[in-house]
């Protein structure tokens, strides 16, 4: 668990604490001088009693699908789960002394988490432009690789839910030689392409093929290819922090 920062709302003090489960990277926020109702409405999903460390505490949380929020009273080391994720905004009251962990996704359903980014595979098959449009109607844009890591994880992702089939054969990805040949940018920015992962012979398709891919045939590495083709894109957008 890494402890991210400490900011100031106004009215309350909060850290964040980044928290995975196996499946899920969860953000729990801390409310630093919460009253001590343990949850509302009655809805504890589990008590747990002699837990002093309150990584073990917000653990049993994200262990538990039906945790949203914790309560850690320090004294006793009791560690209730609820099932209401409350809004930061919501004043509990009550009497123990100890402190709220509100839990939340980092990436909404159905997209991925790695590190500060959300990942998002489109279902079907769509030339370039339409994946950008795609990407944009969802807040977000064509992922830009920018690490080892990054195309490490996109790539691990693609095996873990797709097989190469002819409808399955490649990936775009954001970037696109359109303005100047070979001068590799963002699409839709001059931001050039810090990070490359290219084929053997790749990219070779000159002007004829100004749109990058992970292929399938190539153990995903990259190839350029033709805008117009219809694969699959790959979205990005920012984790909630
Ligand atoms: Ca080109
Ligand atoms: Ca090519």
């Amino acid at each position: 668990m890494k402890r991210h920062h400490i900011f100031d709302t106004g009215f309350y003090f909060y850290s964040i604490f980044a928290l995975t489960n196996g499946e899920t990277n969860l953000l729990f926020k801390r409310r630093e001088n919460a009253d001590g109702k343990l949850c509302m409405d009655m809805d504890s999903v589990f008590d747990k009693t002699q837990i002093y460390d309150t990584s073990v505490c917000l653990f049993e949380c994200a262990k538990d699908s039906g945790c949203k929020s914790v309560f850690h009273a320090r004294d006793t080391g009791n560690c209730t789960g609820c099932a209401a994720s409350f809004d930061i905004s919501t004043q509990p009251s009550g009497q123990d002394e100890g402190f709220r962990y509100y839990m939340q996704q980092r990436c909404t359903e159905g997209w991925n988490n790695l590190a500060n980014s959300c990942y998002y595979i489109t279902e079907q098959n769509m030339n370039a432009s339409q994946g950008l449009e795609t990407c944009q109607a969802l807040n977000a844009y064509p992922v830009t690789v920018d690490s080892e890591e990054e195309n490490n994880y996109l790539k691990a992702l693609i095996n873990s839910k797709y097989t190469y089939t002819d409808d399955v054969r490649a990936f775009f990805i954001g970037f696109t030689d359109n303005e100047t040949e070979d001068a590799w940018a963002k699409h839709g920015t001059n931001d050039q392409m810090i990070f490359q992962d290219w084929g053997i012979s790749e990219p070779n398709g000159e002007t004829r093929e100004n749109c990058v891919a992970f292929y399938f045939p190539s153990d995903l590495k990259w190839v350029d290819l033709s805008c117009s083709i219809e694969l699959r894109m790959i979205c990005e957008m920012e984790a909630l922090a």
